[in-house]
């Protein structure tokens, strides 16, 4: 075999089910191969950056690795945000990017493409990425290949592969995954009796379910420890969605000020918060209520156990679960004073012809769900985020840390490729401004998504923190008219009862997109985001006195 089909069996081998790409000149050659060994299924889409979201979700819902491949130079930098974001939310993205061949790069000329110098895009990645590699030598490169594959899934971190565009052919061996790395079972078992008698010795103790969890596919063996030692479990903001299909006593999303005053309550007092897999950023704990203090938390991340002023460096999380569960018969958490009861979601839209506002929406999906069961959900940034925390917990892909517009619409597409379910995408109108336009490639895939836009004709978060700014209104852009032209079907929405019937609607008819563009008047905010703007409000600038 060649370099690039041994290199598409091992992202095969590895977990990958399908790539996501745009070619170019330096990309033609593996994207030939990609096509002619059918080793892996081939989407293209029309902005880098689409590539990369797609990639990034497809990795998310899955659980395994995902695939952006790219042209080197405008496509790759053009990439440059969604890998970031792919790495700052611990997703298992594979960058595969076209390169010079040998012969052009020792020219002397300066290449297309070519920003700097020829390793300018290498070095760029390196700040994105948690290995890499250029394949330049076909007796090495399957050794590349598995330790950056291995590391890719390790550490849940998107990883870079450039093809120097004179390699593809070459003929190669095939890859050998590398055997799982040993760990130090003695110091995990140090680490797990620790964290056990923290956890039993604790008042209230509190289990945070984070990414890492779904990323290294545990729900099912973390919803069972937290029914075994009996702890409620609660999500961050970013982690929405994890345990939505077990059975976990999974009482709520933790957002401080912007959350129910019971979850902030049992999160912020808890003596004994163990963050399982969790990122420990602002969006998820910049807006607490009363500080919490992590030096008393229990902290499992990026395969290390932090407790008090001590870290267990190397207790992979898989491990760590795995330990706990054979642990745990022999002990169970204290019986709670006061049962923690599970949230209640609203459903029953008032079909009327009052005006819709984003909770609207929620309540519109969640009755929704109750006649057809769980629907998986994109999101982008925005009040739609937001807005998803009044939806019931279900499968949600959304860039809740790294925060970046145009995530939505393609994860979207990614969602529906990698688990052939039928999404819903929420997005602004802003954030679909950059990046909608790629609807016009679901109908080549039979892709079908049910595409919510929440257009307030404004960037409207930012007019929630910043009011006086005129330069957040946007202009009203007629969405829904754009969809028959990209192959789907759109309506635009201004009362509940035409939001309720749309999306009835739409749910009813498959086999193309439908867009239902929800009109929403200037200044109508979720009731999370005004929480939450509020309690940023408060934090910033707390009562004189
Ligand atoms: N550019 C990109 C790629 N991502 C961003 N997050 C931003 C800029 C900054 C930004 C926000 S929220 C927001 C911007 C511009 C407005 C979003 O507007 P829209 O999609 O219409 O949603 P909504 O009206 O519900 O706010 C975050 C704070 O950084
Ligand atoms: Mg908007």
């Amino acid at each position: 075999m060649n370099l690039v089909q041994s290199l598409l069996t091992a992202l095969r081998d590895h977990g990958a089910r399908e790539i996501f790409g745009i070619p170019g000149d330096f990309a033609l050659p593996y994207f030939r191969i990609v096509e002619s060994s059918g080793i892996l299924p081939l989407y293209t889409l029309s902005h880098e950056p689409a590539i990369g979201f797609a990639a990034d979700a497809s990795a998310r819902m899955r659980g395994s690795l995902g695939v952006a491949a790219v042209t080197w130079g405008a496509g790759a930098l053009n990439m440059v945000n969604a890998v970031a974001a792919a790495y700052a939310e611990k997703s298992p993205v594979v960058v595969l990017s076209g390169g010079p061949g040998k012969g052009e790069a020792a020219s002397g000329l300066l290449l297309h493409h070519q920003a700097k110098t020829i390793d300018s895009q290498y070095r760029i990645f390196e700040e994105i990425t948690c290995d890499r590699a250029r394949l330049d030598d076909a007796a090495r490169a399957p050794a590349d290949i598995a330790r950056v594959l291995a590391h890719c899934l390790e550490h849940s971190r998107p990883v870079y592969i450039e093809i120097p565009r004179d390699m593809v052919e070459a003929p190669c061996a095939k890859v050998v995954p590398l055997p799982p790395r040993s760990v130090d079972m003695d110091a995990v078992d140090a680490c797990v009796d620790e964290l056990l008698a923290r956890l039993a010795a604790a008042r209230s103790p509190v289990l945070m379910a984070g990414v890492e969890v779904r990323r290294h596919g545990l729900e099912e063996q973390v919803a069972e420890l937290s029914r075994r030692i009996g702890l409620p479990v609660v999500t961050s903001f970013m982690g929405r969605g994890l345990l939505a299909y077990s059975d976990a006593p999974l009482v709520g999303t933790y957002m401080g000020v912007a959350g129910t005053p019971e979850i902030t309550r049992l999160v912020e007092e808890s003596d004994g918060l163990f963050l399982l897999g969790e990122i420990v950023s602002d969006t998820n704990f910049a807006v607490s209520e009363k500080k919490i203090d992590m030096r008393r938390t229990i902290r499992a991340l990026d395969g290390s156990v932090t407790m008090g002023f001590h870290v267990y460096p190397d207790v992979p999380l898989a491990v760590l679960v795995e330990r706990l569960l054979a642990k745990m018969p022999a002990w169970s958490a204290p019986a709670r004073a006061v049962p923690i009861a599970r949230p209640v979601f609203p459903r029953g839209l008032t079909r009327d012809d009052g005006p819709i506002a984003p909770n609207d929406i929620a309540v519109a999906v969640n009755d929704l769900m109750a006649r057809h069961g769980r629907i998986p959900i994109a999101s982008d940034i925005g009040d739609c985020l937001f807005t998803a925390m009044d939806i019931e917990p279900t499968a949600l892909v959304a860039p809740g840390y790294y925060g970046t517009m145009g995530f939505g619409v393609p994860a979207g597409l990614g969602l529906q490729a990698a688990s052939g379910e039928r999404p819903i995408v929420l997005v602004g109108d802003g954030a679909f401004q950059m990046t909608g336009w790629e609807l016009g490639n679901a109908a080549r895939y039979g892709f079908d998504p049910v595409v919510i836009v929440f257009n307030n004709a404004s960037w409207g978060m930012l007019t929630t923190f910043q009011p006086e700014s005129k330069f957040n209104a946007i202009g009203e852009w007629r969405f829904a008219e754009t969809a028959a032209a990209l192959g789907g079907e759109g309506v635009r929405v201004r009362t509940r009862r035409e939001l309720g019937e749309a999306l009835d609607r739409a749910w009813s008819e498959r086999g193309r997109f439908r867009l239902i563009e929800a009109m929403i008047p200037p200044g109508v905010v979720s009731s999370t985001l005004a929480r939450f703007a509020a309690g940023v409000k408060r934090l910033q600038s707390p009562a004189k006195g």
